[in-house]
């Protein structure tokens, strides 16, 4: 109802974070690569099997000058898991508690997108790539209310047996063949491409093997390091096509990491993996951590400490290409000097620089105890972050499920017409 949309509005004006004027509209009118790391892992950027490096062309990319790293930036996903990503990476809106929200609000809701905001109101082209069927988690539909000219899907991309392994396309063909799409799109342009070979039960035909696999004994863990090593390459290649096509130098680069790869059911083996003998749930809580990295020609890069996750990044991505944002958002610019560093988990538990949650235990963040007899003071603290999280959870939950982006147009966008849209195949 409309008295719901004004305490989301009203909760929203006391939480919005200020801008970074060092940072505000730097990658004005470039192109936006959005890379999608499937089921990837921050502990895996520098890791190493046997010595070797798992991931080293992302290491070098997250090292890179160039490059804003974040190395605390968690996934906040639920059951919805890709979707639940793709949901917050491209409208700063929660999955919900349960099931998918791509799926069940994805076809009938209003959404103010990024697609849709960037190509309404700085003349973006956009488009999403993935090489698994359209329909998965209703993105056909989806992503024609989030405004997407275009959605190449498998059926876009040349078929036969050995190129497709689990849910679909190998991410070395995915890149390759997607680039004959990206190079006729019109410029500037927002691209999100959607890997898939790194997904659960991390299998790999025998010639794209070329990493140990790890040892913890426990089977659906130990092959991860392997389609990890796999899509570290594929991304390396990805790269060199677009050096090659022209489009690296004046292209945003965004990569993240959409959501554990290794459930906390395998408290043994990640153990083995962090070299600990046993693992807290505040460990697993700092598992969660998944990577953001923005590159860019002359971006002024380095590690950013800053508490922060999949909520984030739509915030941080239109300040950054200076877009005006009186959308309905629940995240803050990670660039933001001001910014609240709670992060919520999807179930009420966080994370933050000081206190962690997990039920009802409050760990200290930078040693990792728990905290036995808290002060008052450290109460009323705790007690204040957990408010917070819960209401932007339930306010979240509250747009969605009541489709109150319906009742709120900004000023100088207009209602995306789902009608417009067709991702068919044409096969004349
Ligand atoms: C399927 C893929 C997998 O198309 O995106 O989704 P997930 O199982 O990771 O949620
Ligand atoms: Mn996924």
């Amino acid at each position: 109802s409309s008295s719901d949309l004004k305490s989301v509005l009203a909760y929203l004006k006391k939480n919005k974070a200020d801008t970074n004027i060092k940072y505000y509209g730097k990658a004005k009118g470039k192109n936006v690569f959005i890379i999608h790391l499937e089921s990837f892992q921050q502990f895996l950027i520098d890791y190493k099997v046997k010595g070797k490096a798992v991931t080293p062309n992302l290491n070098k990319f997250y090292h890179n000058k160039s490059t804003l790293s974040f190395d605390n930036f968690y996934n906040q996903v639920a059951q919805g898991k890709t979707s639940d990503a793709e949901m917050m990476l491209e409208n700063s809106l929660f999955g919900l508690p349960t099931g998918s929200a791509m799926t069940q609000y994805g076809t009938s809701n209003t959404f103010q997108a990024a697609p849709a905001i960037l190509s309404q109101t700085e003349g973006y082209t956009t488009a999403a790539f993935h090489g698994d069927v359209a329909s998965f988690w209703n993105r056909d539909n989806a992503y024609k209310s989030w405004g997407y000219n275009y959605f190449f899907y498998s059926s876009y991309y040349k078929e036969k047996s050995s190129y497709n392994i689990g849910y679909g396309l190998k991410d070395k063909i995915f890149f390759k063949d997607s680039v004959k799409y990206l190079e006729q799109l019109p410029q500037p342009f927002y691209a999100k491409l959607i890997t898939l070979t790194n997904h659960y039960p991390y299998t790999l035909d025998k010639q794209n093997q070329s990493i140990d696999k790890t040892t913890t004994g426990d089977s659906t863990v130990d092959g991860y390091v392997q389609t990890a090593h796999y899509l570290d390459q594929a991304f390396a290649e990805f790269v060199t096509y677009l050096k090659k096509a022209g489009l690296y130098n004046n292209s945003m680069i965004v990569l993240y990491g959409d959501h554990y790869g290794i459930s906390n059911n395998h408290r043994s083996a990640i153990a083995q993996l962090l070299g600990k003998k046993s693992v807290t749930n505040f460990d697993l809580a700092q598992f969660q951590k998944v990577p953001f990295m923005i590159h860019m020609k002359g971006l002024k890069g380095g590690i950013n400490h800053t508490y922060g996750g999949e909520i984030d990044v739509l915030p941080t991505l239109l300040d950054l290409l200076g877009v005006k944002n009186d959308y309905i958002q629940f995240g803050n610019d990670l660039l933001s000097k001001d910014r609240n560093q709670t992060v919520a988990f999807r179930n009420g538990n966080f994370v933050s620089p000081t206190y962690t949650k997990i039920g009802s235990t409050v760990y200290n963040s930078k040693t990792g105890k728990v905290i036995e007899n808290m002060t008052a003071a450290q109460k009323k603290t705790v007690k204040q972050m957990q408010n917070h999280v819960t209401t932007e959870l339930s306010l979240s939950d509250r747009v969605i499920e009541g489709d109150l982006l319906r009742f709120y147009t900004p000023k100088g966008f207009k209602k995306v017409d789902k009608s417009k849209y067709s991702y068919k195949v044409s096969t004349s």
